[in-house]
């Protein structure tokens, strides 16, 4: 019988347990479903507003500029009026 590990994974919301006692945390990538839902929450709130205004007329390549604020279509580069207006059309959504 050739020698190995056999690991059995356990996944439960964010948290992978292994078969072993040894448990890590893990934060999994998730998109968001709702157009300016910038925190993933589930809807467009307050929350979410602070994240848009810390980047707000920011452009790409700028520290602060948040790509997923970018919320216009078609795109430009920058978080301006344009991309305000999708934002403000999901609000509470
Ligand atoms: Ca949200
Ligand atoms: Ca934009």
């Amino acid at each position: 019988m050739a020698a190995g590990i056999s690991l059995i994974l356990t996944i439960t919301g964010t948290s992978i347990t292994w078969n072993t006692e040894m448990t890590y945390e893990v934060f999994l990538e998730t998109s968001c479903t709702v157009q300016g839902d910038l925190d993933c929450d589930g809807e467009v709130g307050l929350s979410d507003l602070e994240i848009f205004c810390l980047s707000w007329l920011s452009s790409d390549g700028q520290e602060l500029y948040n790509p997923y604020c970018n919320l216009s279509f078609p795109q430009n580069e920058t978080i301006d009026l344009l991309d305000f207006s999708v934002f403000a059309g999901e609000w509470l959504k």
